[in-house]
């Protein structure tokens, strides 16, 4: 029989790597590079190399599902389709929230999105880039004007000095960190910021240790040295930017000196002088985040500290320097770019302004929609239905697992068990399909066309390998099948993803130039792409900046402490955050035997010194507790986290990091506090 090599895009995180779908008898069997991906050049990480495995795993979701006497029984599609309709009619648009997918193509999300405000009409919708760079895209919004990483990934290669701050990029992000290691080979400085010693940590020239939830301290620290010691770039802050003034006042409080910075942060005076020194003077130094920055009460107040760094330094429109934020799932940048936030039509257009709803109405051919309010977000519409019952009455849930994603687990269930109904379109059962009333089976990357934008606005093709199975549909078919019942069949009579690309291009400025033939090429385009001659960009802010008047705006930040502090009853930090093998809550890659195989379990790590007060050895299943809740769990003793701090990957069911966090989040960006709450470890007594 032959094989058939279909080139795509992985479906795990934003770097965005291309491979090959190796196909036999119809059905995916396996992984082959690609050379010619501009992104990876051929190489792969785990699972990539493994992200054929789950697409025809046994239990993949092959017909809908609905609840009868408490359990869920099969269905078809015609039941499904009639229950939901009926249903959603029923409730009044502002009872209904949606949570679109980062794991959805563009086209997907962009239908969820019109299907939401057109045909619901509800203002309620977003997706887990709440619980991931909300912060990015509401604080690089405001000071430059867009939200977006501003350079590319192939431009890390190129910098003299690399600043990783609250990202594990050697795990998380490795094929971005490939460049980062050519740099470095280069020449360039590495420096890395984390509470834990990580893999990226390891290949660091500079490794600074620190307290989770310090971040503003130390960039106003290492800012406080910058313009003490006049390293700051003059010609950069006059010309391109405002309220230097505002900045400098602040950071050179003596709060911010090096005595203190150290103090509070715990990292050696001498290394936040030594990183301040290098990442100053290097000549084109960037700044690469993830979610140590982001998920955090001050989290818009970490990311705009960023900013300011990258400002003062005049590190901002040019090859090897910008605000890295890297962005974490396949398509997030894309369902971010479709809309699927409260606040915006796709390409950031608000909803509050008349003209742009005005614009979709008639692009949407309908005369009425969600008008002139920004909707809740993903935490919101948790919080609503758990604390103010009878306010949100039904959940569409595409493509994501709140009931182990989401902060405070108790609080999620007890916000699912106050809803009246509960749609769950997905592609495996999960944690959150269990307390559906409808399942729809989706299909997954590996069975569908579309595109999708990775962290460098990359928008990059999918491409079908095999059919999905049994009588799932594509999502994006489900999402016209519902909206035909709902009497919106001819605002959606797509007969292919292509043609809702082209609805896509035609409505948002910055995907206007783009069309299927133009991604057909392997590098595909980076928006903002205008026009149909535009190449596309790899670098923001190259003249300019977004904002009004074009100048980047400094701002001037104190230090905050997290919301909840270590006490005598929870003496450590917790932090929480991911490992190689699995990705999120497991569903592809627990179904993934060669990652699993790696990482069966969850671990909780604290330090030697630590274990030894507590009485806990390396391996001995322990309890961990917070004020929400506890988990048992396996001690993990290492000399690879900071004394004081405990780490829980967030990945496993079982001893599910999320019974412990705490619900407590960013006023602008929602964003909960994943980074830092306050834990006790216990030995578990013996019966
Ligand atoms: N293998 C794998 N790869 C993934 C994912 C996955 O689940 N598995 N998920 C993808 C997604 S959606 C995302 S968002 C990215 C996330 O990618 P990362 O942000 O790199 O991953 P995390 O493990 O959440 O956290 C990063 C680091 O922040 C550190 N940290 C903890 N507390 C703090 C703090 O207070 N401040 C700072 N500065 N750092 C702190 C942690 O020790 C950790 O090393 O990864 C993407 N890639
Ligand atoms: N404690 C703690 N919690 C965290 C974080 C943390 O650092 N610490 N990180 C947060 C972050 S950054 C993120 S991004 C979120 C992620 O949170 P979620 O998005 O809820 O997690 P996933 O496991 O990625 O869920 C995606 C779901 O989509 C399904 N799926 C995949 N492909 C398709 C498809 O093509 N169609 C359909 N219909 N479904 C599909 C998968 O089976 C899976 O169930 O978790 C957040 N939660
Ligand atoms: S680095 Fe990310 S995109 Fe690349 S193969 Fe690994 S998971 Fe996939
Ligand atoms: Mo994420």
């Amino acid at each position: 029989m032959e094989v058939k090599y279909v080139p795509t895009t992985c479906p795990y995180c934003g770097t965005g790597c291309g491979f090959n779908l190796v196909v036999k008898d119809k059905k995916v069997i396996g992984v082959a590079p690609w050379n010619r991906n501009p992104i990876n050049e051929g190489k792969l990480c785990p699972k990539g190399n493994y992200a054929w495995e789950f697409v025809n795993a046994p239990d993949r979701l092959t017909k809908p599902l609905i609840r009868k006497n408490g359990k869920l029984e099969p269905a078809s599609w015609d039941e499904a389709y009639k229950l939901i309709a009926s249903k959603l009619k029923g409730f009044k648009p502002e009872e209904v929230g949606f949570f679109s997918s980062a794991r959805i193509s563009n086209e997907e999300n962009y239908l969820v999105a019109k299907f939401a405000r057109a045909v619901v009409k509800t203002p309620h919708i977003d997706h887990c880039a709440r619980l991931c760079h909300a912060s990015t895209v509401a604080g690089l919004a405001a000071v430059f004007g867009s939200g977006a990483m501003t350079n590319s990934i192939g431009d890390i290669a190129e910098s003299k000095c690399i600043f990783v701050i609250g990202s594990n990029t050697f795990e998380q992000h490795p094929l971005i960190a490939r460049n980062m290691m050519i740099a470095q080979k280069n020449g360039a400085k590495l420096i890395v910021a984390d509470p834990r010693v990580t893999p990226t940590a390891k290949q660091a020239d500079l490794y600074m240790p620190f307290y989770s939830g310090t971040d503003v301290q130390i960039f106003n620290g290492m800012m406080h040295q910058i313009i003490k010691n006049g390293w700051e770039n003059k010609d950069f802050i006059k010309n391109r930017t405002k309220d230097y003034d505002k900045l400098k006042e602040v950071v050179m409080k003596e709060a911010y000196n090096l005595e203190n910075t150290a103090k509070i942060s715990g990292i050696p005076a001498e290394k936040i002088a030594q990183a301040a020194e290098w990442f100053a003077k290097s000549g084109a130094s960037c700044v690469c985040y993830s979610m140590g920055i982001t998920q955090h009460t001050t989290g818009v107040d970490n990311v705009k500290s960023i900013a300011n760094l990258q400002m003062i330094t005049g590190n901002l429109g040019r090859p090897g320097t910008g605000v890295n934020a890297l962005r974490g799932q396949n398509n997030v940048q894309g369902a971010c770019d479709m809309g699927c936030l409260p606040n915006v039509y796709s390409g950031y257009q608000q909803v509050i302004n008349p003209d742009m709803q005005k614009k979709m109405k008639d692009a949407w051919g309908v005369s009425e929609i969600a008008e002139g309010k920004v909707g809740y977000t993903i935490t919101d519409m948790i919080n609503v239905a758990a604390d103010k019952p009878g306010t949100l009455k039904c959940l569409y849930i595409v493509g994501e697992n709140p009931m182990l994603s989401d902060p405070d687990l108790h609080h999620v269930k007890k916000a699912f068990d106050n809803l009246d109904f509960v749609i769950v379109q997905d592609i495996f059962p999960t944690e959150t399909t269990a307390v559906a009333d409808v399942v729809l089976p989706g299909s997954c990357y590996a069975e569908k066309d579309g595109t999708q934008s990775n962290t460098e606005r990359r928008v990059q093709k999918w491409r079908k390998a095999q059919d999905a199975p049994g009588e799932a549909k594509y999502d994006w078919q489900i999402i016209c099948d519902l909206a035909k019942a709902m009497g919106y069949e001819k605002q959606f009579a797509f007969k292919n993803a292509e043609e809702i690309f082209n609805e896509i291009a035609k409505v948002t400025p910055s995907y206007g130039g783009m069309n299927y033939a133009r991604l057909e090429k392997a590098e595909a385009l980076q928006w903002p792409c205008p026009t149909a001659d535009h190449p596309g960009s790899a670098v923001l802010h190259k003249e300019k900046f977004g904002t009004p008047d074009g100048l980047g705006i400094l701002s001037a930040i104190e230090f905050k402490y997290p919301a909840e502090v270590p006490d005598k009853d929870y003496p450590l930090i917790l932090t929480t955050g991911r490992c190689l093998w699995q990705f999120h809550t497991g569903s592809m890659t627990r179904r993934s035997g060669n990652l699993e195989r790696e990482a069966p379990t969850g671990w909780v790590e604290i330090c030697p010194e630590d274990a030894k007060a507590l009485g806990i050895i390396n391996g001995e299943k322990v309890k961990a507790v917070t004020r929400r809740g506890e988990i048992p769990i396996t001690a993990k003793v290492t000399k690879d986290i900071k004394k004081g701090m405990a780490f829980i990957p967030f990945h496993f069911a079982e001893c599910a990091a999320n019974i412990l966090t705490n619900n407590a989040l960013d006023p602008i960006a929602k964003i909960p506090e994943y980074k830092a709450c306050a834990v006790r470890i216990e030995k578990i007594k013996e019966a």
